[in-house]
């Protein structure tokens, strides 16, 4: 059976194909620099200068990527994304990127979702985005906190922009690698940001205005004067996004009437809503996701199917991609769904520290099983290359799975390391006081890792369904505010 969005996807996939092979993929690896923005990150100051490599990183012109290499002469112009969306998406990073060369970078307004990535974030972003710069006349462009490589380590993401006919090497969107200068630096010069799916901006973008927050986790009180400002329990952050743009966009008045709304964006909202509500599963949306939904979807080119069976497939389609994340390697695991920020402790005394939480859907056997050697070490050993690439100091993995018997099962993977912001000892004690917050609050069960974990080195298992990241990590994060330095 074709798949809803495969056939979708038909008219365009063959153009998609020639273009991949005529321009090849000229877009470099980025270096994982970017993710250590914060390394020098201390409790008071940071210098730009003290962190070259992820300068390096900020230095995006129309011309030539952030490693400095030029762009294809056809980079702007080749119509490899072939939807409406891409086209302004693209034109949207071009006026940006020059603007900003031109010393007019106050003018603009940067919508960004949360350094995860997922659906949900990048659909919430480019939603808002393109509303803003349709409805006022400030000038917005969305941004997409991960980089530009860890954009395909999620199928769901992929397929959803390849059905949107966004372009196939993400010519079209603005990358957080592909920033033209550092974010603290940005943070200061534009007019301001606005975040769509988190609560509170990261630390890299402490300098900036908070104009507007829509999201649906907690309310962290950040910004009380921004405008919107909107937090709703509801299954995507896009559902908030979708219908704040749709009261404004029907309450314009004639003329100069409504703004044209591209079936892309349309679809890709849809497609969001679906993948974060189970295809507006009850039990996990609410009935303003199911309301919202059916008012994107009358506007879109599906409007003629039931809201049920279009979200039925949507949900089904992107699931598969989702779940299928067999090729992925333990580092791109932990890369792929990876929120982190510095934690600024209470007391003074006491340095930040970099808390960083990867969740994967993958059992740690399973992921055991994807290193050379098949052991627990192994997998320690990976992890423990990537937080020194990224400089975080304590990192949670978090996996959620079904085991033989069908039982969802959640893990929590802990690690401190003792040598980016703290030695030995402190990182001990961080390790037990972020153990003790975390058993207080759970019914743990610790695997006995034998001789292959070594100290500040946990694995715990539950059953508390609920307990994702969006739990998990308030708790953590309370622990290391908290916490005192030896
Ligand atoms: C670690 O740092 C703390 C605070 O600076 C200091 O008191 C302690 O002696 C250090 N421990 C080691 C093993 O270096
Ligand atoms: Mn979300």
């Amino acid at each position: 059976m074709v798949s809803f969005l495969s056939s979708i996807r038909q008219a365009t996939a063959l153009l998609g194909l020639c273009a991949v092979v005529v321009h090849g993929r000229a877009l470099p690896l980025i270096s994982e620099a970017v993710f250590a923005v914060q390394d020098a990150a201390s409790q008071s100051t940071f210098s730009l200068a003290t962190s070259p490599p992820a300068d390096a990183a900020y230095s995006a012109s129309l011309t030539s990527f952030v490693s400095g290499l030029a762009r294809p002469l056809d980079y702007w112009t080749a119509e490899e994304g072939v939807g409406h969306l891409s086209e302004w998406s693209k034109a949207t990073k071009h006026s940006f990127l020059s603007d900003y060369h031109a010393g007019r970078a106050h003018e603009w307004t940067i919508v960004m979702g949360n350094e995860g990535g997922d659906l949900d974030s990048l659909t919430a972003a480019l939603t808002w985005a393109y509303h803003l710069s349709h409805s006022t006349s400030s000038k917005a462009i969305a941004l997409l906190q991960t980089p530009l490589d860890a954009l395909d380590l999620r199928p769901e993401n992929k397929l959803a922009l390849d059905s949107a006919k966004m372009s196939s090497g993400h010519r079209d969107l603005l990358t957080i690698d592909e920033l033209p200068a550092h974010p603290r630096a940005l943070a200061k010069e534009i007019q301001g940001i606005v975040l769509v799916d988190h609560p509170l901006p990261l630390s890299r973008w402490e300098g900036a205005k908070v104009l507007g927050i829509i999201d649906h986790h907690s309310d962290r009180g950040v910004a009380p004067d921004a405008d919107p400002r909107v937090f709703e329990p509801v299954a995507s952050c896009t559902t908030l996004v979708a219908r704040l743009m749709l009261d404004e966009l029907e309450a314009i008045p004639n003329p100069p009437g409504e703004y044209h709304v591209p079936h892309e964006l349309l679809e890709l909202v849809l497609s969001a809503i679906a993948i974060d509500s189970d295809g507006l599963n009850p039990k996990k949306s609410t009935s303003v996701d199911a309301d919202v939904a059916q008012r994107v979807l009358d506007r879109s080119n599906w409007h003629d199917r039931s809201l049920g069976e279009v979200m039925d497939r949507l949900d089904k389609d992107l699931g598969e991609a989702k779940r299928d994340l067999s090729h992925l390697s333990i580092r791109d695991l932990l890369r792929r769904d990876w929120k982190g920020d510095v934690v600024a402790t209470l007391d003074p005394a006491t340095p930040d520290i970099h808390l960083g939480f990867a969740s994967t859907p993958v059992s740690l056997d399973d992921q055991i099983a994807r290193t050379p050697e098949r052991t627990l070490k192994a997998w320690f050993k990976v992890e423990r290359r990537w937080t020194a690439e990224i400089h975080a100091d304590v990192s949670l993995c978090l996996n959620k799975f079904k085991d033989r018997k069908g039982n969802k099962v959640r893990e929590i993977v802990l690690t401190v390391r003792e040598d980016h912001r703290v030695n030995a000892t402190q990182a001990d004690s961080l390790f037990r006081e972020i153990s003790r917050a975390l058993e207080e609050r759970f019914p743990l069960k610790k695997r006995n890792l034998r001789n292959e974990g070594k100290g500040r080195q946990m694995v715990w298992t539950h059953g508390e369904k609920s307990a994702g990241r969006k739990v998990v990590r308030p708790i953590v994060e309370r622990a290391v505010k908290n916490w005192v330095s030896p």
